[in-house]
């Protein structure tokens, strides 16, 4: 690895919020693509955080920093992943479900989409279906794109699903899920439209219903 990727990657693990911006700023000046520094430097970095937090070597607050630099670096990144100025194509309704706050993997599925000329409405975490509703019904979102990390809370994907029908409103909307633990085969099982692996997935999927 480029010894400026090696850097971020390292300042993520070690949950240096000024290192990483530092060193994304220098990779984006030296010149390398904002994908490789995305998935080569930053993906990378948060995988291995997982590995350490379940071998027990690293805590919740470890995971927090790790986290935060993670997102301080994305902020630097962003401007390179998002063209601005284009005519939306669609309106996105983006959120992680109901009791689950891991919300970096959701962001970056945002910022793809935005991307991609796709207009955003982040509703966060902790969404609830009524809240994914209210965004169907009240401010015009074309898709959902729902995010869940944790095994816990991916059947809150299908209690928002249920919401929707119960409202009147499932064909109104295309339904995508994703997050660590979501499957091609649970997407199917709960009635979803479609699932995407990682963020760039999402922008195809999307792009596929227009
Ligand atoms: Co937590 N956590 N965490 N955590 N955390 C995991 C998810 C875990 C796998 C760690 C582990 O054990 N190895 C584990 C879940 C186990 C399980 O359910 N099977 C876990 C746990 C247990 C917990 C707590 C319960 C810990 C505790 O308190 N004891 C707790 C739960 C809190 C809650 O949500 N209620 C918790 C808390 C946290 C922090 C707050 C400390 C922090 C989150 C900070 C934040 O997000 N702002 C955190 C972190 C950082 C992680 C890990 C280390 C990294 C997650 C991440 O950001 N990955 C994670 C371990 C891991 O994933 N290996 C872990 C990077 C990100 C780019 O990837 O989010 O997968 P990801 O997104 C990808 C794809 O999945 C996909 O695209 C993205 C990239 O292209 N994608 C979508 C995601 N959403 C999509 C939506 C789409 C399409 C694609 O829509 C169409």
């Amino acid at each position: 690895m480029e010894p400026v990727l090696q850097a971020i990657y390292d300042s993520i693990l070690n949950g240096q919020q000024k290192v990483s911006s530092a060193k994304v700023t220098e990779a984006l000046a030296a010149g390398i693509p904002a994908a490789t520094i995305l998935n080569d430097g930053m993906v990378g970095a948060m995988a291995e955080v997982g590995r350490l937090f379940e071998e027990g070597e690293y805590f919740v607050p470890e995971m927090l920093i790790a986290a935060r630099a993670m997102q301080t670096g994305l902020a630097v990144l962003k401007p390179a992943l998002v063209k601005a100025d284009v005519k939306p194509i669609g309106k996105v309704a983006a959120g992680t479900v109901k009791g689950d706050l891991h919300d970096i993997g959701k962001n970056l599925v945002c910022m793809m989409l935005e991307g991609a000329s796709f207009e955003i409405l982040d509703l966060g975490t902790d969404v609830s279906p009524e809240k994914f509703i209210d965004a169907v019904q009240n401010q015009g979102a074309d898709f959902i794109a729902m995010s869940a990390l944790l095994t816990t809370t991916m059947p809150n994907m299908k209690n928002t699903l249920e919401a929707l029908r119960a409202a009147g409103l499932r064909d109104k909307v295309k339904v995508l899920v994703g997050g660590a633990p979501v499957t091609e085969a649970y997407a199917r099982e709960i009635g979803a439209d479609g699932y995407a692996a990682d963020a760039s997935r999402a922008v195809a999927l999307a792009k596929s219903f227009l």
